[in-house]
């Protein structure tokens, strides 16, 4: 495959994830020990209390890092561990150990794509209304302040908010993630604190880094696709879903036109959420780039005039009950090409598969025959290679995940990673889908 030369090849994660040490060097809770801690809320009972342990490992993970060719690193940064409680008191061994991991990436060749927000807010943040209290924007910005301050003489690609639609949809009107709350209103008021928040950290890292900063946000999608390209009223169905697509009409077009989209607003009702002036300017300026993390697609038949959402039997399906559908990124990276003009630059931030492995060992060499996994990267990145042609302006791509990891509720009962973690030992093993990623990569190093 053909791709320039500079083209990023990354690997991704997030702090609850991986590290693990919840207690450790003064880190305060997040709203994810909470919700671990309430029983019925993650699937096998776990919680990311040890994780990756990655939190200790770290040196031996940027090894790994390298091992796989990747010229980039995405993690985020733990809010409770540099600020235990939000705000206020700042902890220097949180920061020390973020210090510490970006030098060490940057000895390895291996530049860090820092993400702020991945979900673990402190917990007394929570308390004082989370994502639903304006206030959160004034928070979020001292603590993008602070990062950037700390680290922004050598981190230079910054992403603020990861999937502000789980921080506001699935936490607060789906319940499904912390803090599990099922509020409508709650939700959309959640959503555009998520990005007041993103514009004003924004503001703050341009401001504060020592280095220029490109800054950027990350918006997951689920493109709708008709079930049948060849059926006209598959296509119509598409369309149709397309209008009421929750992840463009309440984050791309916010983010990119400055306005939510009129008709989710008018669907929401009494719901929609409280917008004071000025806002849609802070939430609309300028991102140095989009990141997108893309998983799989939603397919839709028309039903009495209105589309509905089917299951494509004829597709292959990971353990999370997501189609595989490659086209769905190609289409995605064209639509958001279009949308910002061609002017931002886009880089695929997450894109992953989840299967049951096998960890096969043989006179003592261990491996994992992860075809299905691999197939799926190779595809996506076809995929993404077929959109840089066609004129995307694609700057990079990043497998999700690295490793193995607490897939949120659904604990260490899915299986992202490129590289195996035995939970007992912390041994990591190369799949054969990290061999293939670290061929492709090759041509970065
Ligand atoms: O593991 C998550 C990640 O934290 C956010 N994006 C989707 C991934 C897979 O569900």
């Amino acid at each position: 495959m053909m791709f320039p030369n500079n083209f990023t090849w990354g690997v991704a994660t997030s702090s609850y994830q991986i590290e693990g040490a919840v207690n450790e060097d003064g880190r305060g809770r997040s709203i994810w020990d909470d919700f671990c801690d309430t029983p019925g809320k993650i699937i096998d009972a776990s919680s990311g209390a040890v994780a990756c342990d990655h939190y200790h490992r770290w040196r031996d993970d940027i090894a790994l890092i390298k091992s796989l060719n990747a010229n980039a690193y995405r993690f985020s940064i733990a809010w409770p561990r540099v600020l235990p409680n939000g705000t206020g008191r700042v902890e220097q061994r949180g920061l020390d150990f973020y210090d510490k991991l970006v030098d060490g990436l940057l000895e390895a060749g291996i530049e860090p794509y820092a993400t702020l927000y991945h979900w673990d807010l402190p917990s007394d943040l929570q308390h004082r209304g989370g994502w639903a209290n304006r206030d959160i924007a004034e928070w979020f910005a001292d603590y993008a302040a602070l990062m950037a301050r700390t680290l922004g003489d050598r981190v230079t690609q910054w992403m603020t908010i990861n999937e502000p639609w789980c921080v506001s949809f699935l936490s607060h009107e789906i319940g499904e993630h912390a803090p599990g709350l099922r509020d409508a209103k709650l939700a959309r008021q959640a959503a555009h604190h998520t990005l007041l928040a993103h514009g004003r950290a924004m503001q703050a890292v341009r401001a504060c880094a020592s280095q220029p900063a490109k800054v950027g946000i990350v918006l997951n999608y689920e493109p709708c696709l008709p079930f049948d390209a060849n059926n006209p009223d598959d296509v119509e169905a598409a369309r149709l879903a397309d209008i009421q697509d929750p992840f463009h009409g309440w984050f791309t077009y916010p983010v990119f036109r400055g306005y939510y989209s009129p008709e989710l607003m008018a669907q929401s009702g009494p719901a929609a959420p409280n917008i004071q002036p000025g806002d849609m300017a802070i939430i609309s300026q300028r991102n140095d780039f989009l990141g997108l993390n893309n998983y799989t697609v939603g397919r839709f038949c028309l039903k009495d005039g209105k589309p509905v959402r089917v299951r494509n039997e004829a597709a292959e399906y990971t353990l999370m009950d997501w189609e595989v559908a490659p086209e769905g990124l190609h289409s995605l990276l064209m639509r958001l090409h279009a949308e910002t003009r061609g002017q931002v630059p886009l880089y695929v931030t997450e894109n992953g598969a989840s299967f049951a492995d096998q960890l096969i060992s043989t006179d003592g060499d261990a491996r994992v025959h992860d075809e299905r996994r691999t197939a799926y990267l190779l595809g996506h990145i076809e995929a993404t290679q077929r959109a840089i042609q066609k004129g995307a302006d694609v700057r990079g791509y990043f497998a999700w995940s690295l490793m193995d990891n607490f897939e949120w509720a659904k604990g260490y009962q899915q299986w992202f990673g490129i590289v195996h973690v035995d939970y007992a030992t912390q041994k990591r093993t190369l799949k054969d889908s990290a061999l293939a990623f670290r061929t492709l990569a090759s041509r970065a190093r």
